[in-house]
């Protein structure tokens, strides 16, 4: 088989003009496809220098660039294994992090260095660089002396490219392994499924406003607009007001839901300013139909939600071609071709259109198992090979598939997954704390968020807002409570199970 090297597919699809503008930032700064070239080259250089075993992993925890993207094509340029971390993660989260995938090369920002070279060297990382996103740091300073030409590593359709660590029901996080294949076939249907335009056709343009350290922002976007020669306008963090203001000149944007409320906030959205645009994404968490609407009314575009996750990249989508059908609020679509997609009920029946059941999947997309982890790897697949999402839905008579809820226990906050087991985790190990359940409640802004129950030991008093307190010096900014309320008992079934939809409807107006 041809080489499957994500990047070299990549790199074939940029325009015959180099010198032509590939990203613009939100700081002033352009860069030409040729740049893109020569730094991924020079970074990809200065990994092969490090003698990396086969199939290294590069860790990588530093705020949002274009430099930190070059990074990661860099990495699959060499043919090592990128593993990009959340930089609201802290200092337990990073050790599991580099502890389980054992990275060969750490990359972390400057003031992080201390604690995270430490981290790194005890789980055995020797090579520890910086990054920061004003181009500044070791890893730069140092591809700076390597050469700005490179072959890239020929790759099969079944070698690692990415290690994304999602987090389980048991709360310890699972490493995802994504195979060059599995990143390339989705890429090409998304290209294809889309309807991007080659700059030949008209030439897309596209607003990158997420973060680059999970699925949405890292491959779904940047291999969108890199696939198809399409320059990119490049925002270090969103803002809905800066975003509106390029619209103008661009063509696709891509973001959660959280994205589309902000936008709709702000007085300058409206039809004009939208319509230069072809195509508003939405995914990572359910697009309430309100904002769906809103979004139409106001900008005359109908956003088209799709569905996705870190083990399969994108799963389904509604169309883009009114002739596929009609973008339909609510639901997230038709699979993708390629994707095979199923629901069954409790007891193994495959159920037939209108019934709701465990969502399943199979294809080219769908990962290789769990890093180091076969019996999670193999509880989480069904006997013929198909992948248990975890999610609950439906399939209509016209094949639009709606996710209807969520067999894991997961709360999505503003795109962003919190397992109420791990949070409950943290809680529980604080001194005087007996019990704790955490539940997803709406929210205007996130769509969702946590909310903490929490259970005394006999004879202490404890403080909610100590609890909260003791929690952001632990776990990542997003996984902490939005309201903690200490009680005298949980709510509990006659098999003694923490009845979680009472707390979950006891709270359900906190925010709203
Ligand atoms: C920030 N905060 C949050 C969240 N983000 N709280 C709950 N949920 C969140 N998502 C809190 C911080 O803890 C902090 O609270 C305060 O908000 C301000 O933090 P800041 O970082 O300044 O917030 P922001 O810049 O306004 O960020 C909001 C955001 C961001 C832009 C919506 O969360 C975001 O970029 N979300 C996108 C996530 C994403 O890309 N998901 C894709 C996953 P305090 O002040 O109290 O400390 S990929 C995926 O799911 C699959 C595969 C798929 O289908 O795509
Ligand atoms: P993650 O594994 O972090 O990438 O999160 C994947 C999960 O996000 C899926 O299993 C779904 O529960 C959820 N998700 C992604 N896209 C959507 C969507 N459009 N609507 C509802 N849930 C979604």
């Amino acid at each position: 088989m041809s080489d499957q090297n994500v990047f070299a597919a990549l790199r074939a699809a940029f325009p015959a003009d180099l010198d032509a503008p590939a990203v613009e930032t939100d700081t002033g700064l352009v860069y030409s496809w040729r740049d893109l070239d020569r730094a991924t080259a020079m970074i990809a250089n200065l990994l092969v220098s490090l003698k990396l075993p086969e199939g290294a992993r590069v860790a990588v925890q530093v705020e949002k660039s274009v430099e930190a993207m070059l990074l990661y094509l860099a990495t699959l340029r060499a043919g090592y294994v990128y593993l990009p971390l959340n930089t609201a993660y802290r200092g337990a989260e990073i050790e599991y992090f580099l502890g389980n995938a054992q990275p060969a090369v750490v990359v972390c920002s400057a003031s992080n260095f201390g604690w995270v070279s430490k981290i790194a060297f005890k789980t055995g990382s020797r090579h520890v660089f910086t990054l920061d996103d004003d181009r500044s740091g070791t890893l730069l300073a140092r591809a700076a002396h390597y050469g700005d030409r490179h072959e890239p590593s020929p790759k099969k359709a079944d070698d690692l490219a990415a290690i994304v660590y999602t987090s389980g029901t048991t709360g310890r996080s699972k490493g995802a392994m994504l195979t060059h294949g599995n990143l390339l076939s989705n890429a090409r249907v998304l290209k294809d499924y889309w309807g991007w335009r080659s700059p030949a056709e008209g030439d897309d343009v596209l607003i990158h406003a997420l973060p680059i350290f999970h699925v949405h922002g890292l491959f779904v976007a940047i291999h969108g607009a890199l696939l198809n020669g399409s320059r990119m306008v490049w925002l270090g963090k969103f803002d809905p007001d800066f975003v509106i203001r390029k619209m103008s000149e661009a063509t696709v944007f891509m973001g959660v839901p959280t994205l589309y409320v902000r936008m709709l906030a702000q007085p300058a959205l409206n039809r004009e300013a939208a319509s230069h645009m072809r195509l508003f994404i939405s995914g990572s968490a359910p697009l309430l139909l309100e904002t769906f609407n809103e979004w139409r009314d106001r900008t005359g575009h109908t956003i088209l939600e799709r569905y996705g996750m870190s083990e399969t990249i994108m799963l389904t989508s509604n169309p883009y071609h009114a002739a596929a059908g009609e973008r339909r609020g609510g639901t997230v679509g038709f699979p993708l071709p390629g994707v095979g997609l199923r629901v069954r009920g409790d007891d193994g029946r495959e159920l037939p259109a209108g019934e709701i059941g465990g969502i399943e999947v199979a294809g080219p997309n769908v990962f290789k198992g769990y890093w180091r982890m076969p019996e999670k790897t193999a509880e989480e697949f069904t006997a013929d090979g198909w992948f248990r999402t975890g999610d609950v839905g439906k399939v209509d008579e016209l094949g639009y598939v709606t996710i209807v809820g969520r067999s894991k226990d997961l709360i999505i906050s503003g795109g962003y997954n919190v397992y109420p087991a791990e949070v409950e985790g943290y809680i529980n190990e604080l001194p005087g704390v007996a019990e704790s359940a955490l539940v997803g409640v709406p929210h205007p802004d996130f769509g969702e968020v946590g909310v903490a129950v929490v259970i005394a030991k006999p004879g202490v008093r404890l403080d909610a807002e100590h609890i909260v307190a003791k929690l952001k010096s632990q776990l990542a900014n997003f996984k902490i409570p939005k309201r903690c309320f200490v009680v005298n008992e949980l709510p509990r079934n006659a098999m003694g199970k923490v009845q979680k939809n009472l707390l979950r409807e006891q709270h359900k107006q906190l925010f709203t």
